[in-house]
């Protein structure tokens, strides 16, 4: 670390300045954070390694803003590190359109994780180290280091209060991840005042027994040489992630500096003024960056950094002619591009194909295509045996050390924390390199990370969650873990795939198209609970998200399905031509994916003329997009044998053939439109 010179006070006081202008400019933001965190920033971007001209560069170190609220610090440092972010930009943060919104948002260069939701963006750092390990186990050689960045976090109080934070900082820590270093801004100030009011914890006692290296900056405002000797004491850390406890006045140089008033609100004009004066900027101007500023992080920071990348290509280029089978399957990862033919790999069924549970059928695809996919990555929060998402030849990814497994290995112990592992897959398939995460627990516990979950769909992560034991179909476990209204949730969220295969045709279908995806993240929900294979089904029309399963002339009812009631519907419609009614049978796996597909094919799967009765043993909320009358759980469930806990709740043969009729009756002379049809 080169000596510290005027140079660095001079460059400390522009990002305080810059942050507070964008705040003061808008009229909102949150100044405080900024003021106390930017000699770490300063310290710690400085000696980065990045190309602000291509933000993606695999090898660049990462930075993740975990305290998301203080994005005008972020804004400032990718200014004045050369990202495309002008003065101009700076000028309207938090307005309509512009490439300065209100938190930090993955599209933009240089933001590496979406943050402001507290404790997500420490967490998602964690699943950026796991990644940045698995890439170097994988693919470095001797001789050839191509992988050997740090990911960089910031946090204060908030994200060490949030529980998910805790949840990836502990595997973190048993991971041994010595490439995760995290900066704590230790200012006891949250927005209901002092932490005193609920927060006493030690948290370096914590840490140190989650197996973090703790270290110590007394003076955060100000000591940039005891913040640089604790970065480069961090980065030597090599089988323990590092926290620095650093502590900081919130709001440094304002007069409202130490209390809360100063997180959120803008300064007051006179207090910038002084602020200004104080740190040797003219108090009249707004948005100033010295020459010398941009100069030194230019010669300093950039030039470096445009270097490293040009080394690391001509390494490649030499470990190409080394070890061309990797260097190939990498560049195509870094393409983002999946191997050709992959998908003759998924497994196909006939109707007479035995009943299997799609839990089972989820491992079958796993299984059948770990070994063409080495971007697949991702395990359970401790379900492994029953989720079934671990392939037989799988190595665990655990440190080597521990002799558990390997950096290598691509299977992910999460233990019981869902939160947690929703923030790391969300982490790891922001790394790049194709990442296809997932992760796997009871569909009932995803809505323990729903946090994540919004994040992985706002963001755009195509991560994938395997969600086992999707309905009281599982039985003698009872209501506390039969999900009812999780897959409205989740149908609800924009940009999510929420899968519900009826068979092993449409559990590869699921997996293909959530595989295929590059920026929607899937819930895969799979049965306990065997399922037939069906007549009529296929990989090609499941992947429209849904389709015609059975077609009838001169049909008198339309009954569609999801997942395990799909089979039951089949066999409704056998006991209802018994009784001279025909019935159409729909599946529809994927509402997402369906509503994707051309106007005429959806108005040819639910056309007008005769009634449409949805069947899923779910809430029926959502359902009156697809259907006139609804058979559903609007309750919590029931503890019982699966079988038995079906017929309690009539989702029989005999039970859905009753409804079919009833809706038949009630439509009977009207005209019926279908529910598709929309004035916009
Ligand atoms: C999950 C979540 N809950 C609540 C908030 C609202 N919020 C934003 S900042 C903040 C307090 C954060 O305190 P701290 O992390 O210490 O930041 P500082 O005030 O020191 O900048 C809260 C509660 C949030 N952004 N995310
Ligand atoms: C909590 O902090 C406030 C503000 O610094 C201080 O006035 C108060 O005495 C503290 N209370 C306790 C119990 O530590
Ligand atoms: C954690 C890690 O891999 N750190 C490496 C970062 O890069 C430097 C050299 O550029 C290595 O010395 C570290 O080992
Ligand atoms: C609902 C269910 O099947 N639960 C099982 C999940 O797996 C664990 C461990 O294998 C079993 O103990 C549960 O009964
Ligand atoms: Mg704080």
């Amino acid at each position: 670390m080169k000596q510290l010179t005027d140079i660095d006070n001079l460059a400390v006081s522009t990002i305080r300045l810059l942050s507070v202008d964008q705040v003061s400019k808008a009229n909102s933001g949150h100044p405080g954070a900024p003021l106390g965190m930017a000699p770490a920033a300063h310290v710690v971007w400085r000696q980065m390694r990045f190309n602000p001209k291509n933000p993606t560069w695999i090898n660049r170190d990462r930075f993740v803003l975990s305290n998301g609220h203080s994005v005008a610090l972020l804004y400032s440092l990718l200014h004045l590190f050369g990202f495309d972010l002008t003065i101009e930009d700076l000028k309207q943060f938090r307005q309509v359109g512009s490439k300065t919104p209100g938190h930090p948002e993955y599209e933009l260069p240089g933001v590496e994780v979406t943050t402001g939701p507290l404790g997500q963006g420490v967490s998602n750092a964690v699943g950026l180290a796991i990644a940045q390990a698995n890439i170097a186990a994988t693919y470095n050689k001797p001789g050839f280091e191509l992988s050997n960045n740090f990911t960089y976090v910031f946090l204060g109080d908030g994200c060490l209060q949030e529980g998910v934070a805790s949840e990836a900082c502990s595997l973190a820590g048993h991971l041994q991840l010595g490439n995760l270093v995290a900066i704590y801004d230790d200012n006891r100030i949250t927005i209901d005042g002092n932490t005193n009011v609920s927060f006493d914890e030690d948290v370096v006692k914590r840490f140190e027994a989650y197996g973090w290296e703790v270290l110590f900056v007394n003076n955060g405002d100000e000591d940039l040489q005891g913040i640089a000797d604790a970065l480069e004491q961090a980065k030597k850390s090599k089988d323990k992630p590092t926290l620095i406890k650093m502590t900081t006045t919130i709001g440094f140089g304002s007069l409202a500096a130490g209390s809360h008033s100063v997180h959120g609100a803008p300064l007051k004009a006179d207090d910038v003024k002084q602020l200004k004066t104080k740190l040797g900027f003219n108090p009249d101007e707004s948005f100033v960056v010295p020459q010398e500023v941009y100069d030194y992080y230019n010669k300093n920071t950039i030039q470096p950094g445009q270097q490293y990348e040009r080394e690391w290509e001509e390494l490649f280029a030499k470990y190409a002619e080394a070890y061309p089978n990797e260097a190939a399957e990498f560049k195509r990862r870094l393409e983002g591009k999946l191997p050709e033919n992959w998908e003759s790999k998924l497994p196909v069924y006939k109707p007479t194909d035995s009943a299997v549970a799609s839990r089972k059928l989820s491992e079958i695809v796993i299984e059948s295509i770990y070994n063409e996919l080495p971007e697949l990555i991702g395990g359970s929060a401790d379900l492994t045996p029953s989720n079934l998402t671990r392939w037989s030849k799988a190595v665990d990814f655990q440190p080597p050390a521990s002799g558990l497994g390997e950096f290598s290995g691509r299977y992910i112990r999460f233990g019981v924390r869902e939160h947690g592992m929703g923030a790391i897959i969300n982490g790891i398939s922001a790394y790049g390199a194709n990442f296809k995460a997932f992760g796997a627990t009871f569909l009932n516990f995803v809505s323990y990370a729903a946090g994540a979950v919004r994040l992985a769909a706002l963001s755009g992560h195509p991560v994938i969650w395997v969600a086992t034991h999707d309905s009281i179909g599982l039985g003698e476990d009872g209501p506390t873990h039969q999900p009812i209204e999780t897959l409205a949730h989740l149908r609800a969220l924009p940009n999510m795939h929420v899968w519900r295969p009826a068979d092993g045709n449409e559990v590869s279908a699921a997996y293909r198209v959530a595989l295929n995806s590059k920026h929607t993240p899937s819930v895969i929900s799979l049965s306990r609970q065997n399922l037939p294979q069906l007549e009529g089904s296929s990989i090609e029309k499941a992947s429209k998200g849904g389709y015609v399963l059975q077609e009838v002339e001169n049909a008198d009812i339309t009954i569609v399905a999801t997942g395990s009631e799909v089979g039951i519907c089949v066999d409704a419609a056998k006991v209802l031509a018994n009784k001279n009614i025909k019935s159409r049978i729909v599946s529809l796996p994927d509402f997402h994916t369906f509503d994707r597909q051309s106007e005429e094919y959806r108005a040819s799967v639910f056309p007008d003329g005769i009634p449409i009765l949805s069947v899923e043993v779910l809430s029926t909320l959502g359902w009156s997009k697809y259907a006139h009358q609804s058979f559903g759980i609007d309750r919590f469930g029931v503890s019982g044998k699966g079988p038995e806990v079906y017929k309690f709740f009539n989702f029989t043969p005999e039970g859905i053939a009753e409804k079919a009729e009833k809706t038949i009756t009630f439509y009977k002379g009207k005209t019926v439109e279908s529910p598709l049809k929309k004035a916009f």
